[in-house]
């Protein structure tokens, strides 16, 4: 503890918790930091093959805890504070949670740079340090209020800035090419604003490998040559703005030019600085394709296409040949999503403007890509899929084309996009698409979040199932030992005692850890359904009002989830929540039998702290609509059991751990697609047949819930007059019944933990280690730690 004295010269009880966690990061560091340099080192030395993750999102969460965890420092730091009279976890609790993704993708990213890390691959992080995260969610009158998330107020522990690792970025201006005496073209640019993109590397240590990988975060600043006083205030406004804030909507395209500055902004820098390393080591470009992967998450850093080919061109002299081939190589592409809306486009005059070097290759890409494909495919198909068409710059076919490796990330999904979202592509390169399944880092959802459910594992079947999480079949094995199941009932009920007392200070509401407690957690929107669950809530408070005296299951409903702030209709559903959880946790007559919570701010660490105390793990979402999920398989993990819709890997879920082990429910992906196709889906029909129905719809305006009155009118009438988009009546009545079979089951709690076993035992499927395994062997082609 003389690093708290050294640095704070002050006694520890003076120091704050913050000053706490300053000191214990600086010690993680001093440790991790040689691991780092080792790293680095070696990766340089065997000139291995270098993995660039790119993401415009990465939700790491906190690190302190998870960095000793994997030093394998975590219990004697434990220990060492406990003896000063200090708690580790309020200490932990004090380092702020960086927000600097929206949900899925971003978390998705972080559990696979753990991977990496700990599988030993050399994997690099590229994204954007954003300098406010995504807005801290609070309720004013139930209603959603953003305030600014100022995570690095109090600066970064774990971040170093690298500022000899800075790389010019070129924005607007005119550009042409000018014929060499060499007779080479060079690229010439006038009047450009050039902005500065300053590196800032953290540290990703792997699990007790001794490895430590760089997640690399780029920050705008006036390049450093200019004259300063040159630039008016409203110029530097505009160059900050890149780097101010993460854009807070999620699967939405807004199609504003600051977006597409983001976008190229972090993927020009991340190209220029793997190249500048590259070269370092190589001569010329030829081993490009052997040496470095780039992965494109999503289509936010597309660009990064045009611009390996600007580099390699107009830096490199290759010809456009040896570029195409050499980029093509390298890159691969996960596709997230089949919603229309996220299918990012740009208008072609914007992106001329903005960029116009990069517009050029675009538009030289689009040529090639027509000319060779139009005589075997035929103008018809090759105009749909060409990266150019409708005035707009298509980023998602131009990710497909000049990529090797395309990939879905659930079996629907990526069916869905070879016979839908991308079926004409998916004809020109059939050999490109693959699936990769979704997977999480069992080190932060167990390990971390669940050290009770995780030392149990432990004492039962041994440590190993920490490295091969496929070692936690061998649970089954106790599927019939009553004291073990006796044992995750009492570490479920330690878990919700913790979430209950978080609850009561943050919301004052009570709750009783023997009812069931039903978790929604994800960002809100129409396709996830949180309404279908408001209407299975409604449904159960009439009961209680019509049979106050009957016997129910004890249920307490939790929900967290943030809305894009421009997302209307989704703030309307957060306000009905919100109103709804007014009426049932004051109506005395209700009492402690139903309750509602809707947590607020719901990110990563309030995921540690839910995840682990949930029963049932909602996952309700259109069928088709979820790409995968990911909270689905940290519930299951958790021994949750699954009340789900045939949706993205709901369904590996479903397999895995067993239908007689989860709710399953609903339409499936082909009879929503049956609808479709026939449009005769009548949402009156299902208000009209179904008395029960009818009555819960018809609290949304007839007063039943106070204080909802444009929003109850407003969600009625997206479900009856605009005919409920996502099907939300079709399948009310199957869900309404798995519900009710849930507060059945849950009384005999030896099943029900049976069945919790099963999916924790099944969860090992679902490791973010297998999942990058399965892209390092597939797709990155490097080699890593062996893990099954
Ligand atoms: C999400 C999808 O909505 C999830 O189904 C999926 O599990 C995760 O990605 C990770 O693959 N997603 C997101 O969070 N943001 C987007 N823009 C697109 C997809």
């Amino acid at each position: 503890m003389a690093e708290i004295k050294t640095l704070y010269a002050t006694t520890l009880s003076d120091t704050s918790a913050y000053g706490q966690f300053v000191a214990l990061g600086h010690l993680a560091r001093r440790y991790d930091g040689s691991h780092w340099t080792k790293t680095s080192k070696k990766y340089r030395e065997q000139d291995q093959k270098q993995v660039y993750y790119f993401s415009i999102e990465f939700l790491p969460g906190r690190l302190l805890k998870s960095n000793l965890l994997n030093l394998g420092l975590l219990d004697t730091v434990r220990a060492g504070l406990k003896e000063l009279g200090l708690d580790f976890e309020t200490i932990s609790a004090a380092e702020p949670d960086p927000g600097l993704g929206n949900g899925g993708l971003g978390r998705l990213a972080a559990c696979y740079m753990d991977s990496m890390a700990s599988l030993g691959i050399a994997g690099n992080g590229n994204g954007i340090r954003y300098r406010y995260g995504l807005f801290k969610q609070v309720f004013m009158d139930g209603y959603q209020v953003e305030l600014p998330d100022d995570w690095l107020r109090n600066g970064n522990v774990w971040e170093i800035r690298r500022e000899n690792k800075s790389c010019l970025v070129r924005f607007g201006g005119n550009v042409w090419m000018q014929p060499q005496p060499d007779g080479t073209l060079k690229a010439m640019y006038e009047n450009t604003d050039d902005v500065l993109a300053v590196p800032y590397d953290t540290g990703l240590v792997g699990y007790h490998n001794d490895v430590t990988n760089t997640l690399r975060l780029w920050s705008v600043e006036l390049p450093p040559s200019a004259d300063t006083t040159y630039y008016s205030q409203a110029q530097r406004d505009r160059i900050d703005d890149i780097t101010k804030v993460l854009y807070p909507d999620d699967s939405n395209s807004e199609g504003q030019a600051l977006r597409l500055r983001q976008e190229y902004f972090f993927s020009s820098a991340g190209v220029q600085s793997i190249i500048r390393h590259y070269g370092l080591r190589h001569q010329g470009m030829k081993e490009l394709g052997k040496k470095i992967a780039i992965h494109i998450n999503d289509t936010h850093p597309t660009l990064v296409i045009p611009e390996l080919m600007r580099i390699l061109m107009d830096e490199h002299h290759c010809t456009w040949d040896v570029a195409w081939e050499l980029t093509k190589s390298v890159m691969s592409y996960t596709n997230h999503t089949i919603l229309q809306e996220a299918l990012e486009t740009w208008p072609i005059d914007m992106f001329k403007g903005l960029l116009p070097r990069i517009y050029q290759i675009v538009a030289e890409i689009d040529r090639r890509y027509r000319l060779a494909k139009t005589p075997v495919y035929g103008e018809a198909l090759v105009n749909r899929t060409a990266p150019l068409g409708d005035g707009q710059v298509r980023m998602a076919y131009l990710a497909v084309i000049g990529s090797h490796s395309v990939n879905g990330v659930a079996p629907l999904h990526t069916e869905l996009l070879k016979d839908d979202v991308l079926r004409d592509l998916y004809q020109v390169y059939p050999e490109r698409f693959n699936n990769k399944t979704n997977g999480i880092a069992t080190r932060r959802w167990v390990q971390l979040a669940n050290e009770p459910l995780a030392n149990l594992l432990d004492a039962k079947i041994g440590q190993s199932w920490r490295q091969q999480p496929s070692q936690l079949k061998t649970l089954l094995a106790y599927q019939d030992d009553p004291k073990f199941l006796a044992q995750l009932t009492q570490i479920k009920t330690q878990n919700k005692q913790a979430l209950a007392a978080y609850v009561k200070k943050t919301l004052d509401i009570d709750l009783r850890t023997d009812a069931i407690f039903d978790v929604q957690i994800k960002r809100l929107h129409a396709y996830k359904r949180q309404l279908l669950h408001v209407l299975e809530i409604i449904r159960e408070y009439l009961a209680i009002k019509d049979h106050p005296q009957a016997q129910v299951t004890p249920r307490v409903h939790i929900f967290g989830a943030k809305a894009a702030p421009s997302y209307h209709y989704a703030k309307s559903i957060i306000k009905l929540i919100n109103a709804l959880a007014d009426l049932i946790n004051h109506d005395p007559e209700v009492g402690d039998q139903l309750k509602v919570a809707f947590i607020p701010n719901y990110g990563v660490s309030l995921g540690e702290l839910i995840i682990p105390a949930a029963d049932i793990s909602e996952q309700i979402s259109t069928a088709s609509k979820e790409a995968s999920g990911t909270s689905n398989m940290k519930l299951m993990a958790n021994g949750a059991l699954s009340l789900a819709t045939l949706d993205g890997a709901n369904i590996d879920i479903i397999q895995a751990a067993g239908n007689e082990n989860e709710y399953a429910f609903g339409l499936t992906a082909k009879a929503v697609y049956g609808y479709y196709e026939r449009g005769d889906y009548h949402a009156v029909d299902f208000y009209n047949s179904n008395p029960e129905l009818k009555r819960v719809l018809d609290t949304l305006i007839d007063g039943t819930i106070p204080g909802i009155t444009t929003e109850g009118r407003e969600i009625y009438d997206s479900l009856l007059r605009y005919n409920d988009e996502f099907f939300v009546l079709a399948d009310y009545e199957s869900y309404t019944q798995q519900q009710q079979a849930i507060g059945a089951d849950f009384n005999d709690q030896t099943t029900w933990q049976q069945k919790a076993l099963a999916n924790i035992a099944a969860s090992g499927v679902f490791s973010a280690d297998l999942a990058v395994a399965r892209y390092s062997d597939d797709i990155w082609q490097v080699p890593h730690a062996q893990v099954n």
